[in-house]
């Protein structure tokens, strides 16, 4: 079993709407920077469905095996289990945690989108085996996604003694990654910081180096 906390510290996230080019070259470029986790988040304009999206995963999800990288799939219950997926990534809308849980079973990593407290505790009961936590800082890749926060949720759980592991999402660049794992996070999540950057290795390589590694 991989050291999940750990294994979050550079996770990205990402899908064919938020590159400019080729996924697999930007996931190849982001391996290559150092990423530490990857979420196949097939969402949003000209997102690919069926056949089509079940070979991007599959074609991403070997080079994340060639790397040993953790491939967890976002929302897609039927595609995790039909790619034995490392785990699932689910928010408040999609499927309660508890019959993803029930379905991926105990040896898959479970991760959970929290904005409240009262929702982290839900998810922990459910059998989240992380959260995230956001939006951070002010984003415009989630077009639903919540006013941004700050840090306050993550200090909060924090000093409610609960040690799940966290990572921060939303808006984060290696410019304020560091404040993110400061406040307790153990590491921060990204979509656009490294696919639309004009060398996602080198930004990998940033928020690397910015969450102390
Ligand atoms: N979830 P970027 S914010 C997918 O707050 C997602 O739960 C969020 O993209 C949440 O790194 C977000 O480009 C978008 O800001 C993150």
């Amino acid at each position: 079993m991989i050291n999940l906390r750990e294994a979050l510290k550079v996770y990205f996230i990402m899908g064919t709407a938020n590159c400019r080019k080729d996924p697999v070259e930007v996931l190849k470029e982001a391996i290559a920077g150092g990423i530490t986790f990857f979420q196949f988040r097939e969402k949003g304009e000209g997102a690919l469905i069926g056949e089509e999206k079940y070979a991007l995963a599959k074609k991403l999800q070997s080079l994340c095996k060639e790397h040993r990288i953790p491939f967890i799939v976002n929302d897609d219950l039927e595609l995790a289990i039909a790619l034995d997926a490392d785990g699932v990534h689910i928010g408040q809308e999609d499927e309660p945690a508890e019959t993803v849980r029930n379905q991926i079973g105990d040896n898959k990593i479970l991760g959970v989108s929290v904005h409240t407290p009262e929702e982290a505790e839900a998810a922990l009961s459910a059998g989240a085996d992380y959260f995230g936590i956001g939006p951070v800082y002010p984003t415009k890749t989630k077009a639903d996604a919540k006013p941004s926060r700050g840090t306050a949720l993550i200090e909060e759980l924090r000093s409610q003694g609960i040690a799940v592991p966290i990572v921060g999402i939303g808006g984060i660049t290696s410019e304020n990654a560091a404040t993110v794992v400061e406040a307790g996070a153990d590491g921060v999540s990204v979509i656009t910081a490294i696919s639309l950057a004009d060398s996602p290795h080198l930004a990998a390589k940033a928020l690397r180096k910015s969450v102390g590694e």
